[in-house]
C-alpha cells in the first residue's frame, strides 16, 4: 500500500504512537518498535517501548483504578462494557482491516475477530448480573454458609500475534465486569492493534468517567513479560502464546503464589471415520489447516484417517488445496494470506526439511512463494505430508500451514494417536456414528480441552470455556464459568443465634 490506509485514520493510528497508555493518558519514550505489515512488507507505524519506570506507573495506576472500580455495582460495570461493544460495532470494518493488515489474516477473519470482541462484550454484559455464588447448609443451628466472588485486582494480559484483539477482549471484558483493572502487553508483532483497541476504549472510558488505569497497555519484549509475571501487584496473569513462553510465565507467577491462566500450544487432530461426510470433512480440514495460514492455536495439524477411505479423503483434500487462492488478505477472493514474518517462513521451511529427514512423504510440498504479489517474503504454499505420529517434528507445533496425515484401523487406535502428543487443546471427529461420537467425547476419548463432533478443530464460539490440557497449560478463558478465574472466592459462615457451637461437634467449655 503506497498511501496511508484510511482505516488507520479512522482508528486514530499515527505514524509514531505511544506504547504506554494509562487510560487516555499516553506516554512516549525514546525507543520505538516498528510494525511491518506481512501483507506488503511496508512499515505501518511505530510504537514506543515502555520503560521500567513507565511500567511501574501503569501498574500503580491500574491498582488505584481497581480500588475504585470494585465499588461500582457489577451491572453498572457491564453497562460500560456494553457501550464498548457498540463502539466496536461502529468500527468493526476499520479494526478488522487493521487486524488483517498488521497480522496478515484474511479480511473475513479480521472482521470475524472483531465480531468475537463484540460477542464477548455482550456476554460480559449478561454476566455482570450473574456473578453468583452458592449457599450451603450449615451443620450448626442458626448458621448460614455462603460464598461470594470478589474481584482480584489488576489482571495482566499477555497476548500473541495471531489473535491481536479478540483474546485480549475475552480477558479484559470479563475481568472488567468482575471488578478488576487490566494491563495488556500485546505481541510486539502487532502493537498497533493494541493501540487501536485502547483508543476506542478511551472514548467509552472518558464518557463514563471510569478510573483512568482501568485499562492500560504496555509495549515491549520478553523483559516486560518477566516484570508482569514477577509482579506481586498482579494477582492474575493470563498468557496466550507458545508453550516455551507459558512455562516461563507459569513458573514465575506460581513462585509468588499468583494465578496464571495459560493458553499455549496445540497439536490438534481430526479423526476421519468411514462414515464421515466427505464434503464436511474437506471444509473442516482445509479451513482448519490453512485458515489464518495455519497460525491459530486451534489450527488442524493432523488428520487421522481410516485406512479404508484414506486415498479418497486425501484426494478430495488435495483437490481443495489446488483451488486455494494465496495472496493479499485484503482482497476478499484470497483464502490464505502471509505468515506473520520471515522468521515464521524460515521455521516453516525448516520444518519441511525435518519432515523429509525423518522419512515423511509429501503429498503436497509447499514452500516460499515468489513474485511481485509476494514481495513481503512472508507468503508460503501449504504442505501435506504423510508421517508417523511419534516423530519429534510431529510432536512439535509448527505454526504454519503444514498438515500431517496418518492412517488408523480401529477407533481406539485413532484416539490413542490423537492423544499421544504433549499438547491438549482442540480435537475433532468426523462421523455419522453415534457410538463413535460418544466414545470420542467420553472419559476414554479425547484428552483435549475442546472436543468436537462433525466440526473442525478451530473456530470455537466465545460461549464455551476456551483452553486445553497438558502443555496447552490448563487455563480456560472466555465463556462458561471462566469468569471465576478473574475473581477470588470467599466462603462466609454467619451465626445468627446466641450460642457459639463449634463445627465437628467439638465441645470446648471455658
Ligand atoms: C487462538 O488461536 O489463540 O477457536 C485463539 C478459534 C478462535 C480462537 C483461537 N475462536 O479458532
Amino acid at each position: 500500500m503506497s498511501t496511508t490506509p484510511s482505516f488507520l485514520h479512522d482508528l486514530g493510528i499515527q505514524h509514531d504512537n505511544a506504547g504506554t497508555w494509562i487510560g487516555g493518558q499516553s506516554i512516549d519514550s525514546a525507543a520505538y518498535l516498528t510494525s511491518f505489515s506481512p501483507v506488503d512488507g511496508n512499515v505501518i507505524g511505530r510504537v514506543s517501548v515502555t520503560t521500567v519506570e513507565q511500567y511501574h506507573k501503569a501498574i500503580d495506576s491500574a491498582h488505584a483504578a481497581y480500588l475504585d472500580w470494585r465499588t461500582v455495582p457489577a451491572p453498572k460495570r457491564g453497562e460500560v462494557v456494553r457501550q464498548y461493544g457498540n463502539l466496536l460495532r461502529q468500527h468493526k470494518e476499520a479494526l478488522g482491516a487493521l487486524v488483517s493488515y498488521e497480522m496478515g489474516k484474511s479480511l473475513a477473519e479480521g472482521q470475524g475477530e472483531v465480531q468475537e470482541m463484540i460477542d464477548i462484550c455482550d456476554y460480559a454484559v449478561g454476566l455482570s448480573r450473574q456473578l453468583a455464588g452458592l449457599t450451603m447448609k450449615s451443620e450448626r443451628p442458626d448458621h448460614l454458609m455462603m460464598e461470594q466472588w470478589h474481584p482480584v485486582g489488576v489482571v495482566g494480559v499477555i497476548s500473541a500475534f495471531n489473535f491481536p484483539v479478540a483474546v485480549w477482549a475475552w480477558n479484559a471484558c470479563i475481568a472488567w465486569v468482575c471488578g478488576n483493572s487490566v494491563v495488556w502487553k500485546a505481541s510486539e508483532k502487532v502493537p498497533l492493534c493494541a493501540v487501536a483497541c485502547q483508543i476506542l476504549w478511551n472514548r467509552v472510558a472518558s464518557e463514563n468517567q471510569v478510573p483512568a488505569g482501568l485499562s492500560c497497555i504496555v509495549t515491549g519484549g520478553v523483559d516486560l513479560g518477566v516484570l508482569l509475571s514477577e509482579d506481586t501487584r498482579i494477582p492474575v496473569v493470563s498468557a496466550t502464546g507458545s508453550t516455551r513462553m507459558g512455562r516461563e510465565v507459569g513458573q514465575k507467577v506460581a513462585a509468588r503464589f499468583g494465578r496464571s491462566i495459560l493458553e499455549l500450544g496445540g497439536n490438534n487432530a481430526i479423526i476421519v471415520t468411514p462414515s464421515a461426510d466427505l464434503k464436511m470433512t474437506v471444509t473442516a480440514a482445509v479451513f482448519g489447516a490453512v485458515g489464518t495460514a495455519g497460525q491459530r492455536c486451534t489450527s488442524t495439524r493432523r488428520l487421522i484417517i481410516h485406512e479404508s477411505i484414506f486415498d479418497k479423503v486425501l484426494d478430495a483434500i488435495k483437490n481443495a488445496y489446488g483451488q486455494l487462492k494465496i495472496g493479499s488478505p485484503l482482497r476478499a477472493e484470497n483464502h490464505v494470506g502471509p505468515l506473520i514474518d520471515q522468521d515464521a517462513v524460515a521455521m516453516y521451511v525448516a520444518a519441511l526439511d525435518r519432515v523429509e529427514a525423518a522419512g515423511g512423504s509429501f503429498h503436497l510440498r509447499g514452500g516460499v512463494l515468489e513474485g511481485p504479489e509476494y514481495a513481503s517474503g512472508c507468503y508460503v504454499k501449504p504442505s501435506i505430508a504423510e508421517v508417523e505420529n511419534d516423530w519429534s517434528i510431529v510432536q512439535h507445533e509448527t505454526f504454519a500451514p503444514l498438515l500431517y496425515v496418518m492412517k488408523y484401523r480401529e477407533l481406539s487406535e485413532a484416539i490413542n494417536l490423537q492423544n499421544a502428543v504433549p499438547q491438549g487443546l482442540s480435537s475433532a471427529i468426523m462421523t455419522g456414528s453415534m457410538q463413535e461420537a460418544h466414545r470420542f467425547l467420553s472419559a476414554e476419548g479425547s484428552d483435549c480441552g475442546i472436543a468436537n463432533v462433525n466440526i473442525g478443530t478451530s473456530g470455537a464460539e466465545i460461549g464455551g470455556a476456551f483452553g486445553g490440557e497438558k502443555e496447552t497449560g490448563g487455563g480456560r478463558e472466555s465463556g462458561s464459568d471462566s469468569w471465576k478465574a478473574y475473581m477470588r472466592r470467599q466462603t462466609n459462615t454467619l451465626n445468627y443465634g446466641s450460642a457459639l457451637p463449634l463445627a465437628q461437634g467439638i465441645v470446648f467449655n471455658i
